[in-house]
């Protein structure tokens, strides 16, 4: 009974919320955008490039209303939330355009209120239309949006699951301390303080591991366990899978503890974030980072498919949960798009974008999603390098020129971060297949295919007045068109 009430008043509450923020939005007309993926998928980049690129007049030949001078101007106001940190814009431009270094990792929960003053391209609209779109851009960690699942989990479902994908041979050495602690353990003996700390850190710890490995392998819930945040220490954090579990726990037990604590996650965690923050979202791009696991291998890609099609999940309608339900209604596009494709050649591009669809596509297929327009993209927001062409003997290679970062490696040369460079990138292979095919037992038996270099922002171009152009990129107007266009006509 008590569960079903606080369902209840949730309810209530998003709807209330919902029917309020669709009031507001008749008078001024606005669009939340949610800029998710996990950890350095590139969001801040993102977020700063875009604002920038429309503020600055940037070159967005895809973008229909930029293109045909329909934009007045676009500038920055005060964001709508009170309590929610700013989108630190100025900051992040500043690293990129003066210092030419890519910002610091944000890890939390950001806001920035982006307004366009436009004319609209139909004269009945026009008639009508202050011709004024705000967009608040919401940019949160893919990681708190992977614990959605867990609302829909018993402590029992989410134990065994995470046991499981712990034991797969891509996993199993980085989470043997955790599995072998969680085994010494009996879920019946008497709740301990020490036990579930100790536990906690360890799980925590292998987490942190899988996140860490060159693997690049993706994330698994509970999301702040990676970034706890002010939630460091706290009970709702300390708590970790059981393994043996027993049909009838006790009062007072080790299991009976944990369970309460996870359920406790889930209550003052996952749901006020998901009522604050992602219900009130109308788009939605997510962000992957192809680029590392195309270097890291097919063990790698399967992974990244696996946190696509969990993130994609969250935003399916219809799934009996009542969070999804109220707001995967509202959210009709979803952006699936893999950023920093300057470390390719153009010729790769379609490529690099092949296999995203392919993943998309997969992704969307397994979490039989359906209910919102699913797009991709492969883009740089920011393009670190150009191209050109290097002979050798008697063949011309394309190369891409830019300036690797310090302490970057190819062919036992290490860079120093100043001096620019020609560099091969190699291709993408033709065949998508290939870089989904599943190798063998341990990862370390497949070499990677492919190799990328990182390289540091690109110097910006000034005109004869001294003004500084904006930021270059690779499609990033298509991404603009697909998630704002429409709302500009
Ligand atoms: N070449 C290139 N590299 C990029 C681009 N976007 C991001 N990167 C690289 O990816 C790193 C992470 O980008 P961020 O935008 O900070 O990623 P994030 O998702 O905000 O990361 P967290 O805040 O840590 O979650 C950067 O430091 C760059 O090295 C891009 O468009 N081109
Ligand atoms: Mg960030």
């Amino acid at each position: 009974m008590a569960s079903s009430l606080t369902t209840f008043t949730d309810e209530a509450r998003i709807a209330l919320d919902t029917l309020s923020g669709r009031a507001a939005g008749l008078f001024s007309p606005t669009l939340r955008l949610g800029v998710t993926g996990l950890s350095r998928a590139g969001k801040t980049v993102f977020i700063s490039a875009l604002v920038h690129n429309l503020i600055h007049g940037g070159r967005l030949p895809l973008f229909e209303a930029q293109k045909s001078g329909r934009i007045a101007r676009a500038f920055l106001e005060e964001q709508p939330d009170d309590a929610v940190p700013r989108f630190q814009y100025e900051d992040h431009v500043a690293a990129l355009v003066n210092d030419r270094v890519w910002p610091d990792s944000t890890r939390a929960i950001s806001e920035l209120r982006l307004t366009i003053e436009y004319e609209s391209a139909s004269g009945w609209n026009r008639l009508f239309s202050a011709g004024k779109l705000s967009v608040d851009i919401v940019d949160y960690p893919g990681e708190w949006l992977l614990d959605l699942p867990l609302l829909g989990k018993s402590f029992a479902d989410f134990s065994r699951e995470a046991v499981d994908l712990a034991a797969l041979p891509v996993r199993s050495d980085l989470s043997q301390a955790w599995r072998e602690l969680a085994c010494a353990v009996d879920p019946d003996a008497d709740a301990d303080e020490m036990t579930a700390r100790r536990l906690a850190e360890s799980f925590a710890a292998y987490l942190k591991a899988c996140k860490l490995d060159e693997r690049a392998l993706s994330t698994l819930p509970p999301g702040r366990f990676l970034m706890p945040g002010d939630l460091e220490g706290s009970p709702a954090l300390t708590f970790a899978p059981l393994t043996r579990l027993s049909e009838r726990r006790r009062a007072g037990s080790l299991q009976a503890m944990m369970e309460r604590r996870y359920e406790a996650y889930k209550t003052h965690v996952v749901k006020p974030f998901f009522r604050e923050h992602i219900t009130r979202l109308d788009r939605q791009i997510v962000l992957i980072d192809a680029m590392q696991a195309l270097n890291a291998g097919p063990a790698a890609m399967a992974d990244l498919e696996r946190a696509v099609t969990e993130i994609l999940s969250c935003f399916r309608p219809g799934r009996g949960n009542f969070v999804t339900d109220l707001f995967s209604r509202r959210i009709d596009r979803i952006l699936v798009a893999a950023t920093k494709a300057d470390q390719l050649h153009h010729e790769s591009h379609d490529r690099l974008q092949a296999i995203v669809r392919r993943l998309a596509d997969r992704a969307v297929a397994r979490a039989n999603f359906r209910g919102a327009d699913v797009d991709v993209v492969a883009m740089a927001a920011v393009r670190s390098t150009r191209e050109g062409t290097v002979k050798q003997g008697r063949e011309t290679l394309p190369v891409i020129i830019g300036t690797p970062l310090t302490d970057e490696k190819i062919n036992g040369e290490t860079f120093d971060g100043k001096t620019e460079t020609a560099i091969f990138p190699g291709d993408l292979p033709e065949k998508v297949d290939v870089v989904f095919d599943l190798p063998g037992p341990r990862l370390e038996d497949t070499e990677p295919a492919i190799r990328f270099v990182r390289f540091r922002p690109p110097k910006l171009e000034r005109t004869a007045e001294g003004v500084t152009l904006s930021l270059p990129h690779i499609r990033l107007d298509r991404a603009v068109q697909f998630l704002i266009g429409d709302h500009l006509a």
